[in-house]
This record gives C-alpha cells, sequence and structure tokens, in this order.
C-alpha cells in the first residue's frame, strides 16, 4: 500500500530568480516526520505549491525535479489567485479557522467562499485522480479539505480515505452557527478513519453528529467512536500530534545552542527569563499574556529588574486585516508596558518580530525559566512541547493554556491557567520563578516522558495502525510504544 498524502500546501518553497524557478523543501515538525516515511514506501504528496505564477509545463517540471531530490513523487494542484484567495483567505481563515477556535465573531459567513471552496476540492480531486492507484491510502490533512473525501467519492474512487484534524472541533453551539454545517458534517463522515487531537475535540464532533445527524448511529469503543450513516462507516479517534523529541533533545545539547545559551545567560545576567514564541495569530492570545505580564510587573514589584519576557512572534497571513491589527495592538501593549516599568539596564519585555533560525530557537527554549503557552485555543500547541524537549537542564517551568490541546496530556504536571483570567496567569508567574530547581525537576520530567513517547513518529504509527496499515517495523528509528499515562 501506497500512502499518498493530501494537505493544502506542498512541503515546498518556490522562488522565482534570474535562471527560473528553484524549490527547496519547507521546515517543520509534519515535514520532517513524513519524509522518510513516504521515501520509504515510496509514497506521494499532493497540494498547492504555494505560489499561482508557478503554472503549466513549468509547475510540472519544478514539482519533478523537486520530488526527485527529496525521494518521494510530488503532484501540485494549480490554482488561480483569484480561487486561492476567496477559498484560502476566505473559506478557510475567515470562516473555519475562527469559528473552530471558538472566535466566532471573529467569522466572516460570506457565501462565495463555500462556493469556492467546491472549486479548490474540485481541482484538488482532479489531481487526485490522476495520480491515485487503486490500493493506495489516501491521507487527507487539516480543516481546508475536510470536504475533499466526499467529493472523491462522488467521482467513484474506492480508495481508503483517512483525515487528520490538526485544528479544535467545535461544540455544536458554534459549529450551528456555519451556514453549511450539515454538508460540512456530513462530508466529514465519508471517511473511513478520522483523527483528532484531543478527546474533548472527539466529543464535541460526537455532540454535534447527535445535534446534526440524529439518524447517524453511533457506537462508543474503548478510544474511539464508530459512526454509521447512510451505510458508510467512520472511525473517530484520538491522535495527538507529538515533536521528534530525540531530534530537538539532541540539538539543544550541541555546543553550538549551549555555546549561544551561554552568550544569552550573559546579555541577561541576574534575570529570570519568561519566553512566549507563538505565529501571529489572534488564537495564540498574545495581547492577554502581555497584559497578564503587565499586571504581574504591578502587582508584583519584586519582579521588576529581576524577570523579562521575550515574545518571538513569526508573521503569518499579513494580508488578513485581523492580523494587522493584531500586530498593531501587540506592538501597541509592548511599547506601554515597556514605558511604564522600563529602568536602566533593564527593559521588561523583548519582543522578536520574525522567524528565528531553528538554532537561536532551541537556544531561547533552553534558556527560558519559564516557558508562558498561553493560547486562547489550540488543537495542540507544539510549542509546549518544543520547549519540554529542550528543556535538558530541566529547569524550566512550563505555563500551559487550559485550551491549547497539549494540556489534556501535560496538564497536571504543568502550570495550568486560563488564558482569559489575567490576574490567575499573572499570578502563576512569581509562582513559576520561585519554584525551586528541586521543585521544577520532577515535573519537567515527567512532561518530557510525555512529550518523548508520544512523539511524531509515534503519532504516524497510531494513526496508520488505525488505519489498517501494516507497519512491519517499517515507522522511523524512534517508534515509541503505547501512550504512557498522563503525566503527573
Ligand atoms: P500552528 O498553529 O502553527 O499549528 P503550533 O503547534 O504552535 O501552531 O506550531 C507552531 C510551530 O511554529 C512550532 O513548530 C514552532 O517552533 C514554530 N515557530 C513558532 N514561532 C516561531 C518563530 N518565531 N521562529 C521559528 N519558528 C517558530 C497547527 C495547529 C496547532 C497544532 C499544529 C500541529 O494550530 O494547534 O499543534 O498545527 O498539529
Amino acid at each position: 500500500m501506497r500512502i499518498v498524502f493530501v494537505s493544502n500546501r506542498l512541503p515546498i518553497v518556490a522562488e522565482r530568480g534570474d535562471e527560473g524557478w528553484t524549490t527547496h523543501a519547507s521546515a517543520g515538525g509534519l515535514v520532517t516526520a513524513l519524509a522518510p516515511l513516504l521515501k520509504r514506501w515510496g509514497g506521494m504528496w499532493i497540494g498547492w505549491a504555494g505560489t499561482a505564477e508557478l503554472q503549466g509545463a513549468e509547475l510540472a517540471a519544478a514539482t519533478r525535479e523537486f520530488g526527485e531530490r527529496v525521494g518521494y513523487d510530488v503532484a501540485a494542484v494549480p490554482l488561480s489567485t483569484e480561487d486561492y484567495g476567496f477559498f484560502y483567505q476566505g473559506f478557510c481563515n475567515e470562516i473555519i479557522w475562527p469559528l473552530f477556535h471558538d472566535l466566532q465573531s471573529f467569522c466572516n459567513f460570506v457565501p462565495e467562499y463555500w462556493t469556492s471552496a467546491h472549486k479548490v476540492e474540485e481541482a484538488f480531486a482532479d489531481v487526485v485522480e490522476r495520480n491515485v492507484g487503486p490500493d493506495d491510502l489516501l491521507w487527507i490533512q487539516d480543516y481546508h479539505l475536510m470536504g475533499l473525501g466526499q467529493t472523491l467519492i462522488r467521482r467513484g474512487l474506492r480508495n481508503k480515505l483517512a483525515f487528520f484534524l490538526h485544528i479544535p472541533f467545535p461544540p455544536p453551539d458554534i459549529f450551528c452557527k456555519l451556514p453549511w454545517r450539515l454538508d460540512v458534517l456530513k462530508g466529514l463522515l465519508h471517511y473511513q478513519v478520522i483523527g483528532l487531537q484531543t478527546r474533548h475535540d472527539l466529543n464535541n464532533l460526537s455532540d454535534c453528529v447527535h445535534a446534526l445527524l440524529p439518524a447517524a448511529e453511533r457506537q462508543e469503543g474503548a478510544s474511539e467512536l464508530r459512526f454509521e450513516i447512510e451505510g458508510r462507516e467512520s472511525i473517530a479517534g484520538v491522535f495527538p500530534i507529538g515533536i521528534d523529541f530525540d531530534e530537538f533533545a539532541g540539538v539543544a545539547a550541541t555546543s553550538a545552542v549551549e555555546q549561544q545559551v551561554a552568550e544569552m545567560r550573559q546579555s541577561y545576567a541576574g534575570q529570570q527569563i519568561i519566553l512566549g514564541v507563538d505565529r501571529l495569530d489572534y488564537t495564540k492570545g498574545i495581547p492577554y499574556r502581555l497584559r497578564s505580564f503587565g499586571r504581574a510587573l504591578e502587582r508584583y514589584p519584586e519582579l521588576h529588574r529581576k524577570t523579562t519576557l521575550v515574545q518571538i512572534v513569526v508573521p503569518s497571513r499579513e494580508t488578513v486585516p485581523e492580523y494587522q491589527n493584531l500586530k498593531g495592538e501587540i506592538e501597541r501593549l509592548v511599547a506601554q508596558i515597556n514605558g511604564k516599568y522600563t529602568q536602566p539596564g533593564w527593559v521588561p519585555i523583548h519582543h522578536v518580530f520574525r522567524s528565528v533560525e531553528r538554532q537561536e530557537l532551541l537556544a531561547w527554549y533552553r534558556l527560558a525559566d519559564v516557558g508562558l503557552v498561553t493560547p486562547l485555543k489550540d488543537g495542540m500547541n507544539l510549542v509546549a512541547k518544543e520547549y519540554c524537549a529542550c528543556q535538558i537542564d530541566m529547569n524550566g517551568v512550563l505555563v500551559l493554556s487550559e485550551f491549547a490541546g497539549a494540556s489534556e496530556r501535560l496538564g497536571s504536571a504543568a502550570v495550568l491557567v486560563n488564558p482569559y483570567d489575567i490576574d490567575c496567569v499573572a499570578a502563576a508567574i512569581p509562582l513559576a520563578i520561585i519554584m525551586t530547581p528541586e521543585e521544577r525537576r520532577p515535573s519537567m520530567e515527567k512532561l518530557r516522558t510525555v512529550v518523548r513517547v508520544e512523539n511524531v513518529y509515534w503519532w504516524l504509527g497510531q494513526f496508520l495502525q488505525a488505519c489498517g496499515v501494516a507497519l512491519n517495523g517499517k515507522m522511523s528509528p524512534t517508534t515509541a510504544g503505547p501512550a504512557g499515562e498522563p503525566a503527573g
């Protein structure tokens, strides 16, 4: 069986230079985990190449050449700028993303966005049909392509269809705001295997099916739910995504990172470092976090001169107005708090607005005394896991939002907070900072055990097993056993 992996974006960065188009692989946990599997099994990745300028023969040549270089097949879905705009900026980013993160007031329910989502699904289906073999497993990724399975079945495809949702699944009272709620839910139930990040998401999906599709039969197993509707069966299960723990921990222990950490320590001598690392996104709760830090400085003057918040933000979706506003709000808050508390030799917040190189990111993770991970809502949140993996000295404290998917497995060994509760987050900061190394170590050990065992290869293995794929030792070197008990 070959795995054909379908996602909104291909793991390609295409750039036009003086001598034509060049491509290189984009970075990210999923790419790192999937690439060896696709290579070993001769799999394929289908998706959009990230630019509408690259089309026709040029697009085919660039993706073929990229595929030869990385060792697995790649097929690009050609989309016009207009279609991609309506589909990605509109349907995905102005409707599904905010709604599924419980932020319905951010939604813009434009009927044309829904039409464009169908058009894009058909374009994806064209490429899938041309490339898929009869025995291939089709594994479709994330909220952009929830309806693709149904489109493929309508076209007569009989392959096994699996789907994984990286973001949360909302409860019925939120999901039902979606004008196309029935179509989306029914579309989802065309997949034979549906993967979700948490038990909470699985319960929400079950409640939505109960509310909107009462004719569907539901059967609850130990760790999964089975739905039967119109003669089709879907199994939905919980598969919390992980990171490549060994890679993070290994690089964090290299002398290059160590040296960078030593230099950082020198510039922050006598300081405890609190670290936030996020994509620029309103779901990540950055303004609330900054206000909480401001409140902590107001309430606990003993933090002055001894504590610095380093907030690293990666630019993202910058053409969308909400994201531009968010950037402005963050800059205003940083300026206000720094304006109020800065003293000679101490600036309370260091705001870094760029994508930082991997080595530097790992140095920050290793340096930070407190990882402040407070999204308003998050499917999983890999930053929480990366922070723990890089805490090789086991001296850090994870302060974690109860609304991050990561809290389901890490919550009992982290300091759990409600990110909307500014006083609560403000109080957690001195609490984490005064913890002694003896108090920090056992919690960090527990967190690291969960992150190490439930790594990205474990996630892949669990999901593929649920799809009936016999792995036969074909997983990565770090394949782990079954999930451990929750930390704590
Ligand atoms: P994201 O919303 O992108 O992912 P997250 O899981 O936190 O969120 O991953 C962010 C990634 O970006 C991390 O790997 C992090 O290292 C990296 N990153 C963040 N800031 C950076 C910076 N300044 N420089 C360089 N790298 C930076 C979606 C869902 C999540 C889910 C993942 C995986 O929204 O909930 O955990 O998919 O399923």
